[in-house]
């Protein structure tokens, strides 16, 4: 890394570290371990338009969050739809998800998951990344693909190598953290031995913590479904400001062999990833197991025309949802033909996912001042979505609203793409950049047929009295139409970006971008077929509450962006002001239209409650701007001053609707104060968010309060050794995250439909975001040997 450049500063040892390092290292230490200094390194690369994350800058956040997604917060234009305790899911200028590219170690990971609960960015523990890039909006095509708004590129640490002639390497490093809110703890370690052309490594993680608490009491009722009652689950109960299914248990395993030569490197990695449990507010369910199993293998080489970066993948996803601790468990009993009492316990949902990938890039060296990147991505994903009986009576022996059949969400979904793609750099002037990029990409899908929980010919044979099953009238019907269909799908997306780069001198610079991108539908968005209520209710990947049921119709969504951003600063960068206004219109926008009315759920026009949602395509647009800046205050006897700050905003419509579309964050900044002595770096933080008015009718969205919270840093580095503590929320300000969703963490939340007024109390009701931790305190302490 090139911006190694000041030096550890000159050791000032306090009593605290004295103590610590006594209680850490075995003797003297070991070898000098570089540090990096905290600079934003976005400048100094001309090819890298996007925000830019050193490992120094990620070190400071591991100590406060488990949760990869959040170490992207302090990036323009970036907010996070909050999840699982560990899978939030990044936004960029107002898109979200699927809509991003996450590349993960190079990777185009899926969450293989009805809910989105394991997104790319979960796979990867903050402790294992080591540097983070956003592109928001216009995005090189050989980092997009498949998506319509920023890329983001996740890093884990890459093999290192011992120098000529030092012999062998051997290298380490542990780690562990405590959060005083949900009583969270984390450790990790990592071990490299290496000589100079071979290198192993290992890393491992944990993460582990229970439901935190708001600041406030935010519900009147504290059991888990009624008072008295066999339903209650585990017989517990959550105070009123105790946020139900926030708790998880996450661990991570990463080992990699590389080889290197003179001018090339192959790496393999094998990474595991075991998720105990992680639960969620915002879903009905909870993921109560989720194993990943992750084979990386790459290429890179040096070449006499230029670089050439290979790579194959795959990957396994074994996932499994049940109501977890806060949930209620038992739904009844269903007596059998054979006069057996089968009790409800649960309704377990499986899912398997399986990715292979390979992708390649050449770069060209043109001339002294033109790069040409050319490359092809092969991907081909198998989704596999299904839900046991519940009970397992057996066929023909019992009719329960979930039994007896195995019920087919997903059944056999392929969604397979191969694109390739070509971008040349050319550096005109001094002043002049450009990038010119062209993307050609293919995206098939298609899925088997489905059967419903008792709704096959086989089963209405056996037993006739089928048909007068509450459920049977609509999913039969649903099942019929569905396999009639032809499921076939292919898209073929083309993606264009041109982008220059004006910098007069070495004060500022202009950027101007255009670019088209297309996603084409998910899985699920196609191929979600089910307009039972409880089973739309499980589709839902927003955090809403609502039900949703694909469309088979669905055409990609297709974004033209255009993206300006001015770049004032001084020659070292040291004061920086930088604005990005940005338009995005997309055309066949995937957005949700309401379900008819069916009975006397009066869906169509509900304002309140929960409502059922069909995938439509529709026109959106996006706009907005972002601020970035910083400035140094100069230096006294304590050292050394600045500020920093961030000012977001995202306006979205549906213009088809003239409906807000959902889940934007409102304007919102950020400002911190940062001072900075031998080794201490301190920081008070204020986050300040206005107040989310402009919500999605169609989903009947939340309306919350603006709040600001404050928060204090400290890190303190020296040598091998580093320390963070800090407190979140101070004041314990009481907040509702605007991009948190509906809370439906507690009770019945699988039959909490419309506004259950009919649920027992200890339920969610509608009408409660899920809100925000309460104040925490933090400590880490990672040491390098
Ligand atoms: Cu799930």
């Amino acid at each position: 890394m090139k911006n190694q450049k000041n030096g550890a500063a000159a050791p000032r040892l306090s009593l605290l570290s004295v103590a610590l390092s006594a209680a850490l290292s075995s003797g003297a230490w070991a070898q000098q371990v570089p540090q990096l200094p905290d600079v934003n390194i976005q400048a100094d690369r001309p090819e890298r338009s996007g925000n830019w994350m050193d490992e120094a800058q990620i070190a400071r956040r591991r100590a406060y969050t488990s949760d990869s997604a959040r170490l992207l917060e302090d990036s323009p234009g970036v907010s996070l739809y909050t999840a699982g305790g560990v899978s939030s899911l990044p936004v960029i200028n107002g898109l979200a998800d699927d809509r991003l590219r996450i590349k993960v170690d190079g990777m185009d990971l899926i969450a293989s998951c009805p809910n989105h609960m394991n997104s790319p960015l979960s796979y990867v523990d903050p402790t294992q990344v080591e540097s983070v890039q956003v592109y928001p909006g216009v995005t090189p095509v050989s980092l997009g693909g498949d998506s319509i708004g920023g890329s983001v590129v996740v890093k884990s640490k890459g093999p290192e190598f011992a120098a000529p002639g030092q012999g062998l390497l051997q290298k380490g490093e542990v780690g562990t953290s405590y959060r005083s809110n949900g009583n969270a703890k984390t450790y990790n370690l990592g071990a490299t031995i290496a000589n100079e052309s071979m290198s192993l490594s290992y890393k491992a993680s944990s993460a582990e913590s229970g439901n935190y608490k708001a600041a406030d009491d935010f519900k009147t009722y504290t059991h888990i479904g009624p008072a008295t009652s066999a339903s209650q689950n585990y017989g517990s109960t959550l105070p009123k400001d105790e946020v139900g299914s926030t708790a998880y248990k996450s661990r991570n395993q990463l080992l990699s062999l590389a080889f290197k030569g003179d001018r090339d490197l192959v790496e393999g990695s094998f990474g595991y990833q075991d998720i105990p449990y992680e639960l969620y507010p915002n879903q009905r369910m909870d993921m109560l197991g989720n194993t990943a199993k992750r084979f990386n293998l790459r290429y890179e080489g040096k070449k006499d025309w230029g670089k050439l970066e290979a790579r194959a993948y795959h990957e396994t996803v074994d996932h499994h949802m049940d109501f977890g601790a806060d949930k209620v468990l038992y739904y009844g009993s269903i007596t059998g033909n054979n006069q057996v009492v089968y009790p409800v316990n649960g309704m377990p949902m499986n899912t398997t996912g399986k990715t292979d990938g390979v992708s390649a890039k050449a770069e060209v060296d043109l001339s002294a001042t033109q790069l040409a990147r050319f490359g092809l991505d092969w991907q081909q994903y198998r989704l596999n979505d299904w839900w046991p009986p519940a009970p397992d009576c057996g066929v023909g022996n019992c009719w329960g609203g979930m039994a007896p059949y195995t019920f087919l969400n997903i059944n056999n979904g392929q969604r397979d793409r191969q694109a390739i793609f070509g971008e040349v750099d050319s550096r005109w002037s001094d002043a002049w950049f450009s990038q010119l990029g062209l993307r050609m990409e293919q995206v098939k899908t298609n899925t088997g047929n489905v059967v419903g929980y008792h709704d096959s010919a086989a089963v209405r044979a056996v037993d006739p009295a089928s048909t007068t099953n509450r459920y049977s009238g609509s999913s039969v019907g649903t099942t019929t139409q569905f396999n009639a269909l032809d499921k076939k799908r292919s898209d073929t997306n083309i993606d264009w970006t041109a982008l220059s780069r004006y910098t007069p001198d070495d004060q500022k610079s202009f950027e101007f971008g255009l670019a088209q991108k297309t996603r084409s539908p998910n899985l699920y968005e196609r191929y979600a077929w089910s307009t039972n209520t409880m089973a739309m209710e499980m589709v839902n990947w927003v955090g809403d509450g609502n039900g949703y049921v694909g469309n088979p119709n669905l055409k990609p969504e297709v974004a033209h962006t255009l993206s300006v951003t001015g770049d004032w600063h001084s020659a070292n960068r040291e004061s920086q002001l930088m604005v990005t206004p940005f338009y995005t219109h997309v055309h066949d926008y995937i957005d949700a239209q309401r379900r008819p009315t069916s009975g006397t759920d009066q869906n169509a026009t509900r304002t309140t409650g929960f409502v059922k949602l069909q995938y439509v395509n529709q026109e959106a647009r996006l706009y907005g701007m972002n601020l970035a800046g910083r400035m140094p205050l100069g230096a006294n006897e304590l050292g050394k001053w600045s500020v920093k700050g961030l000012l977001n905003y995202t306006n979205g419509k549906n213009l088809d609707t003239g409906d807000n579309l959902y889940n934007v964050m409102p304007l919102n900044a950020r400002a911190s104060l940062v001072h900075r002595t031998d080794g201490w770096e301190n920081a008070a933080e204020l986050v300040a968010v206005a107040a989310k008015n402009d919500t999605s009718a169609t989903r009947n969205e939340i309306k919350t309060p603006g709040y600001s919270l404050f928060n204090l840093r400290s890190s303190y580095t020296q040598k091998q050794l580093r320390v963070d503590f800090g407190v979140e929320n101070v004041f314990n300000k009481m907040y509702y995250q605007p991009l948190g969703g509906a809370y439906v963490a507690q009770g019945y939340t699988m039959s909490l439909n419309q506004e259950n007024g009919g649920m027992p109390n200890g339920t969610s009701v509608w009408g409660t975001n899920v809100p925000g931790m309460g104040r925490s305190f933090y400590v880490g302490m990672n040491y390098k040997f």
